[in-house]
């Protein structure tokens, strides 16, 4: 029988500027390369994205089956849980909030002792004429959080700021309620949105959404948007752009 309302319920929509996809709509994928792991694949180029980033859900035991070395650089940040990852002749453990940055064509291995889950966003690094970056490790703890344009508003940059070897910004912007953008944004980057804690909505193109925790919005260049956070509690989201590089006629 069909849930009543169930259609007027969903708050899952594409369109060509974004797309909002609540977690518990997002069907599983079967990764070759890992084992005990389902892949919810949230942004790829069939939406339109220049990226890809999903959430993977590791069993106790899982992980890849071995070295990953695709030509794409990675990007990692735990939700829950701990991993193993290995990037080159590298080790480290990353524990919730932990994350790390994996350049192109450099091989890794995640391995996890205990359940847990990741995002993992991948792309085309696009290469100029400085070195490459280097592997990275963090933990979102140890990044100062900015004060943004907006009081209440903060950023932490996961990924240095200022180095144009970078070709992609990953920002955790956290809100105290009631805080909302001072102007609606339009830009060419794109991006891809994980809401992290708590709620609010996100105006997307002429369009208005509720949003909270486990959300993910992908957003396209040039895509209209503004964020009021609402709740009793903080407001936090994980956000992928592209940055640091020229544009093309
Ligand atoms: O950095 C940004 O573009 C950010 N302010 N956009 C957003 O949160 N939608
Ligand atoms: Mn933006």
């Amino acid at each position: 029988m069909l849930p009543p309302s169930i259609l007027s319920r969903s708050r899952a929509k594409l369109t060509p500027y974004y797309a909002l996809l609540p977690a518990e709509g997002i069907v599983k994928s079967t990764l070759p390369a890992w084992a005990k792991t389902v892949a919810r694949v949230q942004a790829a180029p069939q939406i339109g994205a220049r990226f890809v980033q999903m959430l993977l859900e590791i069993e106790e035991g899982g992980g890849t089956r071995g070295p990953i070395s695709d030509g794409l650089e990675h990007f990692f940040y735990v939700l829950h849980g701990a991993v193993d990852l290995r990037v080159d002749d590298q080790r480290a453990q990353l524990s919730q909030e932990g994350y790390a940055y994996v350049p192109a064509g450099v091989p890794f291995e995640v391995q996890a002792a205990t359940a847990a889950r990741l995002i993992w966003l991948k792309r085309r690094y696009e290469q100029i004429d400085v070195p490459a970056p280097a592997p990275l490790f963090g933990q979102r703890a140890d990044v100062t959080p900015r004060p943004g344009d907006v009081e209440g508003a903060f950023t932490q940059h996961l990924l240095p700021l200022d180095d144009v070897a970078f070709d992609m910004a990953v920002n955790i912007l956290s809100f105290r309620p009631g805080i909302y953008f001072d102007f609606v944004e339009t830009h060419i980057m794109e991006h891809g949105l994980y809401m992290l804690e708590g709620q609010g909505i996100y105006y997307l193109a002429g369009d208005q959404h509720e949003v909270q925790s486990t959300d993910f919005i992908w957003m396209a260049p040039y895509c209209p948007q503004f964020f009021f956070c609402t709740g009793w509690g903080e407001t936090a989201y994980l956000l992928y752009k592209d940055v640091n590089r020229d544009v093309q006629p």
